[in-house]
């Protein structure tokens, strides 16, 4: 009785989060079967949904998932009921830009799951996809045959087949999962989660926090105008995504002046993220191996992820305005596009793209005075296609892609209130301004007669050198 009514108040909560529920599992599944699963639900909207507050089990302060939402569950006879579909998805990674991915429950990367330490967790898996698939729990402690390797641990989960993994989650801290069958496909294709295990009781290393954020990061290689990753690509990724968006899609991390902030970022991708904040320095607290004890704990402002890793950062949010927070290698802060095209900064092209364009309507000359025109310019790209470098701020483009985002500090943002109060109002003579005034000469050059290095030393005007970055074998 007690979970029925629960389950009607948590359907309340999605209806009012926008969450489409009611639809129904795999037809490979036997009715009756079906009677006994927990009834799937399904995400189609892109957005960060608002946390997910528990009304049954242990109480916790629920995370919010990025550009993603949170998976119900229901108790029965003590035991905490989940159930991921596995199937393909449509994920819009930007607006304007839809990608044909493999998922759960209607999402890449699939709904988060918060359990409570000491739990005992079920978890129904359905098979919808065109191929075997298993779910491997990163970071679990659990029997070796939950670990999920396919034919290691169990058969693959056939097609059309629910398989059931149960175990107590005995360790607080951030875990992800992702199948572990057909692997390197699969994960290309977008099939991952975070998992949160909250602590039972006060955990002496493990703060209280006023919010807390998850996101994966994860990376695919989707050609411009084509809508499904190409699943054979090792290293050379072209889009970098949080949660499967990439920046303008990347909603902001919202927060009130002066909150204790929490963000856990997994990495389910092939190469290393050193994710930085501006405007603030914060503490690693976390690892995918449990807290960080307070002894090894440093101020920082980048911290690298690298692959099948998670850190959790933690922060007090008291510098107001909008902190751009963003993997700091720059090509990830790029879409599609930013690959294999030559540095032509200080080549004059004037006269040369009349020419060709006589020859090839449309084309454009990329680069002369740096890729900044590149996010100004209305350059013509495939239909399903993200720009590069995009991204309108208040004062101009952000020139901005992939794995960016920003922290959004305001002094009169409400508690629990994660809506955008759009761009921060600077206060007057805060902004930085140019410089209208002389330009005398620096006196230190006077002195040393004009140039720091003298004429004489200047490469004869003959000797023409060109330099390109290495390609190949060595990429990201
Ligand atoms: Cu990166």
């Amino acid at each position: 009785m007690q979970d029925i009514k629960n389950m009607n108040s948590r359907r309340q909560f999605f209806k009012f989060a926008g969450i489409a529920g009611g639809a129904v599992a795999a037809a490979a599944v036997s009715r009756v079967a079906m009677a006994a699963l927990p009834e799937p639900v399904f995400q189609k909207s892109p957005d960060t949904m608002a946390p997910l507050v528990p009304n049954t089990g242990r109480p916790y302060n629920p995370v919010v998932t990025l550009t993603g939402w949170t998976l119900p569950w229901r108790m029965n006879n003590g035991v905490k009921e989940f159930h991921l579909v596995a199937e393909p998805v449509v994920r819009e990674m930007a607006p304007g830009f839809k990608a044909h991915l493999w998922g759960y429950n209607g999402q890449s990367p699939g709904p988060t799951i918060e359990v409570v330490e000491g739990d005992r967790v079920r978890i129904f898996v359905t098979n919808k996809l065109p191929e075997h698939t298993s779910i491997h729990w990163h970071g679990q402690r659990l029997p070796n045959g939950m670990d999920g390797v396919s034919g290691l641990n169990q058969p693959a989960i056939p097609v059309g087949k629910t398989f059931v993994y149960e175990f107590v989650a005995r360790r607080p801290g951030t875990f992800m999962y992702h199948p572990h069958a057909d692997e390197m496909t699969q994960m290309a294709m977008g099939m991952m989660g975070f998992w949160i295990t909250h602590p039972k009781v006060k955990h002496p290393l493990i703060d209280e926090v006023d919010r807390d954020f998850v996101f994966l990061l994860n990376a695919y290689d989707i050609d411009p105008g084509a809508y499904t990753p190409k699943i054979m690509t090792m290293l050379d990724f072209n889009l970098w995504s949080w949660n499967s968006r990439i920046f303008p899609g990347i909603d902001p991390l919202v927060v009130r002046k002066n909150d204790k902030v929490r963000i856990r970022v997994g990495n389910l991708t092939m190469t290393n993220h050193p994710i930085h904040l501006h405007g603030h320095e914060f503490h690693v607290t976390g690892t995918d191996g449990g807290p960080t004890p307070k002894s090894a704990r440093c101020y920082e402002v980048t911290t690298d992820v690298a692959v099948g890793q998670m850190r959790q950062i933690e922060f007090l949010a008291d510098e107001e305005g909008d902190w751009a927070f963003h993997c700091h290698k720059s090509h990830h802060t790029m879409n599609a596009m930013g690959h294999d095209v030559p540095t032509l900064i200080g080549v004059d092209h004037r006269g040369i793209a009349k020419k060709i364009s006589n020859l090839i309507p449309d084309y454009m000359v990329m680069g002369e005075r740096g890729m900044a025109d590149m996010a100004e310019m209305e350059m013509p790209i495939p239909d399903n296609t993200a720009p590069m470098m995009t991204g309108a701020g208040p004062f101009g483009s952000v020139e901005m892609g992939g794995m960016f985002s920003m922290v959004k500090v305001r002094k009169d943002q409400k508690a629990g209130d994660y809506k955008d109060p759009g761009w921060y109002k600077h206060p007057a003579g805060t902004v930085a301004y140019e410089w209208t005034g002389a330009l005398p000469n620096p006196s230190r050059f006077a002195a040393e007669g004009g140039n720091t290095m003298p004429s004489q030393n200047m490469p004869a005007k003959d000797i023409e050198v060109q330099v390109r970055k290495p390609m190949g074998s060595m990429k990201h």
